[in-house]
C-alpha cells in the first residue's frame, strides 16, 4: 500500500495485497480501480476521466452525497449535481490489514467550503475493504445540533464486455424511468439495449449483472433503491469526459438513497449504507 500523487498532483492510494489491487483517490474519496489478481478489472474508468481535481471523476465509484442528482428544493437550486463529496478532498485516516483484505478508512468533515453549500456540521466516513470482494460502507454522522436530511449514491461504474451481453437480475419493481419521467414496472431480468436511467425502488439485496459468461454481483444494504445508468451513444457523445464508444464497456449499478424524504439523522446520530462488488 502506497500513498502517492498522479501527474497532476492528485493524491492517490495504491493497494496491492496479493489478492487484489485497487487505486483510491483522496479527491472525492473515490475508488478508481479494483481488480482481483488473475481476473479482468471490475470497475470502469473513463479513458477521458479528468484526474486533476477540477471536476468529478468519470468512472470508478463516485460518492454522491448529501444529495443525488440535481440539488433538491430543501437544499436550494444551483448547487453541484450529486452533491459535493465527490469534488472534496478527503482525509486518509488509516490503512490496516484485515482477515478479508486491506481496510482503508477515509473521512470528510464540514469545512468553510461545505458549509457555504450545505450549512450542516457532519462527519462522513468511507470504509473500503479491498480483498476477494470490494466492500464500501458510507457512514454519515450528524455532529450538529439540528437534524439533517440526506440522499446519496455509491455510483458504481462496472466494467462490462458489451451492452448486448448484459442481463440484469434482482432489480425488482417498480422503477422510475428518469428518461421518460414515468413510473413503470419490470418483470424478470432487464436487458441493456438503449440508453437507461432508472431508479428501482424495491430492489433485492443482490443484483446480478450477467455479462456473457462472466457475472458481477452487487450486494447492498440499508439503502432504498438501485440506480442503473448507461448513457448510450448519444449521451456518451455529449460528455467531454467519455469516449464516443465508452458506453459500450460500462454499466452503472448504484446503491442509493433516492426517496424525496431522504434519511433524517438526529443530532449525534449516524446512518450507514453499503455496497459490495464481487
Ligand atoms: O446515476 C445516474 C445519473 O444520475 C444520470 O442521470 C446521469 O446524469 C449520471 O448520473 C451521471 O451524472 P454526472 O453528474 O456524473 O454526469
Amino acid at each position: 500500500c502506497q500513498l502517492g500523487v498522479n501527474q497532476t498532483g492528485l493524491p492517490l492510494l495504491y493497494i496491492d495485497n496479493g489478492v487484489a489491487k485497487a487505486e483510491i483517490s483522496l479527491f472525492g474519496g473515490h475508488v478508481l480501480r479494483y481488480q482481483r489478481h488473475g481476473e479482468p478489472a471490475s470497475l470502469w474508468l473513463s479513458d477521458k476521466a479528468v484526474l486533476d481535481g477540477s471536476k468529478p471523476i468519470r468512472g470508478g465509484i463516485p460518492v454522491c452525497w448529501p444529495w443525488f442528482g440535481p440539488s433538491p428544493a430543501r437544499v436550494g437550486s444551483g448547487k453541484p449535481a450529486h452533491g459535493f463529496a465527490r469534488t472534496s478532498l478527503w482525509t486518509l485516516d488509516g490503512v490496516s490489514d484485515h482477515e478479508d483484505g486491506t481496510l482503508v478508512h477515509l473521512s470528510l468533515t464540514d469545512n468553510d467550503a461545505t458549509l457555504a453549500i450545505w450549512p450542516h456540521p457532519f462527519e462522513l466516513e468511507l470504509d473500503v475493504l479491498v480483498g476477494r470482494e470490494l466492500s464500501l460502507v458510507l457512514t454519515t454522522r450528524n455532529t450538529g445540533a439540528d437534524p439533517i436530511v440526506y440522499n446519496a449514491a455509491l455510483h458504481t461504474y462496472l466494467q462490462v464486455s458489451a451492452p448486448e451481453a448484459i442481463e440484469i437480475q434482482g432489480l425488482g419493481e417498480p422503477y422510475l424511468d428518469k428518461l421518460s419521467g414515468q413510473q413503470a414496472c419490470q418483470q424478470g431480468s432487464v436487458v441493456l439495449n438503449a440508453a437507461m436511467d432508472r431508479i428501482y425502488q424495491a430492489p433485492e439485496a443482490l443484483i446480478e449483472v450477467q455479462d456473457g459468461d462472466r457475472s458481477s454481483r452487487v450486494i447492498s444494504g440499508n439503502h432504498d433503491s438501485i440506480v442503473v445508468w448507461n448513457p448510450w451513444a448519444e449521451g456518451a457523445a455529449a460528455m467531454a469526459d467519455m469516449s464516443d464508444d465508452g458506453y459500450t464497456t460500462m454499466f452503472c449499478v448504484e446503491a442509493a438513497i433516492t426517496a424525496d424524504a431522504g434519511v433524517t439523522i438526529a443530532a449525534d446520530e449516524e446512518h450507514s449504507f453499503s455496497t459490495v462488488i464481487c
